[in-house]
């Protein structure tokens, strides 16, 4: 994937439909992998699978980052792996706390998420180029949601200044996304490794095809994927929505039975 060179070309819209349907229409139209589209307000904001994403205007992070060329078999699993690092890192830096992640795609602060993250390979005349969008809550989430919702504000404890973690988000994601086809993918990997909770965990997972697999998430792979374990057979997982499921072994006990695993 390509590089987001410094300084990025941030576009900022008052308000679109989504940012990622305008980052994707401006790569279709040649921009390259230089440029950030961020809007105070989405009026169709998306999820996954046809999913909305909600947010009350002028209290979110809504961004988009052209990233280029795909790199990796697993291309859409490895953006969003590296779009969620990126976040959680920046939140890190200005926020002073450090989110969890939630395979494949969400910050999570216990059971409440903070963030999403939406991959989307766009073809254009010179080849495909990986869209990634951002949706994180900064003041206020929108009421109503099917699951619990958290703030950055809420989680710091105090104000937090969007630019700064807009800033903070766009130079992490931007230092990943220039060596993603090279050594830097392992470093990105075994980053989101050490903060995803789902990693262990007994998983139902929601394939897109409509079908469902229950097993054991034993890790993640080098392109982003998770690895499940069903009983006898290994599933290698690029897209779905994951349910942790209670009776699994969660956090560090799981990881160690990942490193027994791999060390055998
Ligand atoms: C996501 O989908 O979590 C990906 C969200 C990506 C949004 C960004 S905003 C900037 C860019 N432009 C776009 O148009 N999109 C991206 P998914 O895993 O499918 O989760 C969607 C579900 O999250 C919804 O069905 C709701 O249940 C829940 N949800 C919606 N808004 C939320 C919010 N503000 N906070 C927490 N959960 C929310």
């Amino acid at each position: 994937m390509a590089v987001v060179p410094r300084p990025p070309d941030i576009r900022h819209f008052v308000e679109v439909d989504s940012t990622n349907r305008v980052a994707a229409d401006l790569a279709r139209g040649g921009a390259g992998p230089d440029l950030v589209v961020v809007a105070d307000h989405q009026t169709a904001g998306r999820g996954r699978r046809g999913r909305r994403w909600e947010a009350p205007p002028g209290t979110s992070l809504l961004v988009s980052v052209v990233l280029g060329p795909p790199a990796g078999d697993g291309t859409v699993a490895l953006a969003t792996v590296a779009c969620a690092l990126a976040a959680a890192d920046a939140v890190g830096a200005v926020a002073g706390f450090e989110p969890a992640l939630k395979w494949p795609n969400d910050l999570v602060v216990g059971d409440r998420k903070l963030a999403g993250v939406l991959a989307e390979l766009v073809p254009t005349d010179r080849g495909p180029s990986v869209v990634v969008g951002l949706g994180l809550n900064m003041r206020s989430a929108p009421p109503g949601l099917p699951a619990p919702a958290v703030t950055v504000e809420e989680v710091a404890g105090r104000p937090i200044h969007g630019p700064t973690l807009l800033g903070a988000f766009v130079s992490a994601l931007g230092a990943m996304a220039v060596d993603l086809d090279g050594p830097g993918r392992a470093a990105v990997i075994e980053g989101y490794r050490r903060r995803c909770v789902t990693i262990g965990r007994a998983v139902r997972v929601e394939l897109p095809g409509g079908t469902a697999i229950e097993g054991v998430a034993q890790g993640v792979d080098d392109d982003g994927r998770l690895l499940v374990a069903t009983g006898p057979s290994a599933h290698r997982v690029d897209a779905g929505d994951v349910v942790h499921v209670r009776a699994g072994t969660p956090g560090p006990e799981g990881r160690r039975a990942q490193r027994e695993d791999e060390s055998r």
